[in-house]
């Protein structure tokens, strides 16, 4: 036996799976409770390894995070050279290699996977990691050394960051001495390169009022609190932090967080903003925020990921008129199904631009928007960023400006693009993207609502006995299967006005999602509860 083979034998051996326990490579990784994850996290060790390999010794990215699900659990995932998710086809080998029941085939995977791959396993493997705040983080994090030390790759610890931060180490890595360099792989070269353009990007400008960041007592805590080191003073834009209490890992995501004020539509009990006072939540691992405010009637409003990317289209688009490449540069939106159907409308009508729908899951909609000049994409929930083709950032390097507004608007542009996290959607860079925007139109949190009228709307969960059964097309606003369900759904939503509605599986919960939209609240409960029925009746 090859000395690795004994090595990785040696190593899985210290690393059981749970008995019994069905694995699976979901929409953001693996995620469960935490005590179940040491053989999964070992095994995606072996898996960063061969896939670093197979990109002849490229870095490959895991994050240890559970996002916003509970203090309890946790999770893993893998990030390709660009900061983009995995492959999918790799999410497959990682599910394959979790579910492989003893060492000797986790070792006989291991070495089918470089064959079947072709990988040449003398290829030095290089990988970085990293975790968010959770109490279980820093065991997983020495299973995950024990998988990277069997398979003989070499690794860098970044210890704690959040989940878009390892991103941008993996980008900075594989970009480092090429025309596409993107930053210095380092906490404080992140901070200083989002930092820098944001002053750039906000000019003379500054920000009405203080923004309150609820961080979801996770990471996104401690690195706002630095990343405000970087910023400018208070009299530019004024940050308060708050739940942002890393030392009790059991407050993680509890009464707060994007997730919280998404699903119960209301700010953190916590929360002491008054009237009008601009707020934002991070999640567990800052990849997703919301924006939200009380009006003076005391009414909570939320401003989504539909408000952001329509927000950042709208600005975005304005620019490059200004600069005359309104007709070169193709700008486009990215949603899925549940994007709010009002947004969609005031996208096309009022911006009059493109519309893609797609999948729910980032990896989706970042290929959608990877098809456009500008791909703005955003999941209702946060989740999303803009991303710039190569051909629009040659242009933009290109341009000579004709006049000093189009100057202006041009180096406005240009600051946007570094502000923008392109590897992967940024709660902390996306807030500094909604902050220059507000602050350029001199804009509070009510102007921005006022740009156009939800749909009322609501989203249930609905247990079913095996959600497999439900599959979807039209990026999940059809049901396939069962046939009659969809038969039903359709004759519900005729009679509703301004009806819309679908279910489709989740893919972290054994659940099917029901999402309906109508013209009032009643109507659009009504709908909801009869569409969660016909799933019930029709499994
Ligand atoms: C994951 C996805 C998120 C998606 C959600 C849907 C990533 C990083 N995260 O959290 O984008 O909205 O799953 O969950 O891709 P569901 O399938 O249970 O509705
Ligand atoms: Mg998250």
């Amino acid at each position: 036996m090859a000395s690795t083979d004994q090595q990785i034998l040696e190593a899985s051996a210290k690393h059981p799976p749970a008995p019994n326990h069905k694995y699976q490579y979901g929409t953001a990784g693996f995620r469960m409770k935490a005590d179940l994850l040491d053989s999964v996290v070992f095994r995606c060790g072996l898996i960063a390894a061969l896939r670093s390999r197979q990109l002849q010794g490229k870095t490959i990215g895991v994050m240890i995070t559970a996002s916003h699900n509970p203090p309890e659990d946790n999770g893993v995932k893998l990030v390709d050279p660009l900061g983009s998710m995995l492959e999918a086809e790799w999410e497959e080998l990682s599910t394959r290699i979790a579910n492989t029941n003893n060492d000797d085939e986790v070792v006989s995977v291991y070495n089918e996977i470089a064959r079947l791959y072709h990988i040449d396993l003398a290829v030095p493997a290089q990988v970085v990691f990293a975790r968010d705040t959770r109490a279980s983080g820093s065991r997983l994090a020495s299973c995950l050394v024990d998988g990277l030390t069997a398979a003989g790759a070499e690794f860098i610890d970044y210890n704690i960051l959040t989940t878009p931060q390892l991103h941008y180490m993996v980008r900075c890595i594989n970009t480092q001495g090429t025309s596409q360099e993107y930053g210095e792989a380092t906490e404080e070269g992140y901070y200083t390169k989002f930092s820098n353009a944001f002053k750039r990007a906000m000019g003379n400008k500054t920000s009405t009022g203080a923004l309150t960041v609820d961080c979801a007592n996770g990471v996104g805590g401690p690195k706002l609190t630095e990343l405000i080191k970087y910023l400018p003073s208070n009299e530019v834009l004024q940050i308060k932090v708050v739940n942002d209490n890393v030392h009790q890992p059991e407050s993680l995501n509890v009464d707060c967080g994007a997730d919280y004020v998404k699903t119960s539509q209301k700010a953190p009990p916590s929360s002491k903003a008054g009237p009008g006072d601009r707020c934002c939540s991070l999640d567990g691992d800052a990849d997703r925020v919301v924006y939200y405010f009380k009006d003076e009637s005391n009414t909570f409003h939320l401003l989504d990921g539909d408000r952001i990317a329509t927000l950042a289209a709208s600005f975005i688009g304005d620019l490059c008129r200004q600069c005359g490449l309104a007709e070169e540069v193709k700008i486009g939106v990215v949603q899925t199904a549940y994007a709010n159907g009002s947004s969609t409308k005031y996208i096309e009508q009022d911006l009059k631009l493109e519309v893609k729908c797609t999948a729910t899951g980032v990896k989706h909609l970042h290929h959608a928007a990877e098809r456009l000049d500008v791909g703005v994409y955003f999941e209702a929930n946060g989740h999303g960023t803009v991303i710039f083709s190569d051909r629009a950032l040659k242009k933009l390097a290109k341009l000579e400006p004709k006049s000093p507004a189009q100057l202006a608007a041009l180096e406005t542009l240009r600051a946007l693009v570094d502000l923008i996290n392109q590897s992967v959607g940024d709660a902390l860079t996306d807030m500094l993207l909604v902050e220059v925007i507000l602050a350029r139109k001199s804009w509070g949190p009510l102007e921005w609502l006022q740009t156009y009228n939800d749909l009322p709307n609501r989203l249930v969960k609905v247990k079913v006995h095996n959600r497999n059964l439900f599959t979807t097309e039209d990026a999940e606003r059809r049901l396939v299967t069962p046939a009659a369900a969809q038969k039903g759904i359709d004759e519900a939503v005729k009679k509703v006005r301004n009806g819309r509605s679908f279910a489709r599986p989740s893919g972290t919960e054994d659940v099917v999602r029901v999402y309906a939209e109508a013209a009032t609240k009643a109507e659009a409960d009504d709908l909801a509860a009869k569409v969660s029925s016909i799933i019930t009746a029709n499994q």
